[in-house]
């Protein structure tokens, strides 16, 4: 009898990646066998009101590095989270406590859970950071 892969998703732009990015991903990753990640487009920053320093393309590098991530499918809008769940038959849904209860509506067909976030570190931390030094 062989054990059904468990499936973990997140979410997110992942811009100017930096441990609490890896610290999600590693936690994320450790709530089963293998973790997809919905990179949110370049469109969909726009959308989020967000302005990444890397490009998707740049960012999806970066992540296809990262030992905890298994497969990464574009983010192009906030409706697609049901359909993905469906799609890849995902068992956990994981997202960042910022987001604590706003994606409670999927736990009809995963488990939900949010992770605390990592402190201090952000990615419009480190942009303010670079920005100081031009
Ligand atoms: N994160 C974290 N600790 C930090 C910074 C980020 O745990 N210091 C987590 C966030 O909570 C999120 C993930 O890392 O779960 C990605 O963060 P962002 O790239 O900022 O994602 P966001 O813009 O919140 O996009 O549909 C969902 C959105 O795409 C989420």
């Amino acid at each position: 009898m062989t054990k059904k892969t468990k499936n973990v998703i997140t979410y997110g732009t992942f811009d100017t990646f930096h441990y609490g990015h890896m610290n999600l991903l590693q936690r994320a990753r450790e709530l089963g066998d293998k973790l997809y990640v919905g990179l949110s487009t370049d469109e969909f920053n726009a959308i989020k009101g967000k302005k990444s320093l890397l490009t998707y393309e740049e960012r999806a590098q970066i992540l296809d590095g990262v030992k905890y991530v298994d497969e990464i499918i574009p983010e192009t809008c906030w409706e697609q989270k049901r359909a993905d769940i469906i799609k890849y038959n995902i068992d956990v849904f994981v997202m960042g406590d910022d987001w604590a209860g706003k994606f409670d509506s999927l736990s009809d067909i995963c488990q939900v859970v949010y992770l605390p976030r990592t402190k201090v570190v952000s990615s419009s931390l480190i942009k303010d950071i670079l920005d100081k030094q031009r």
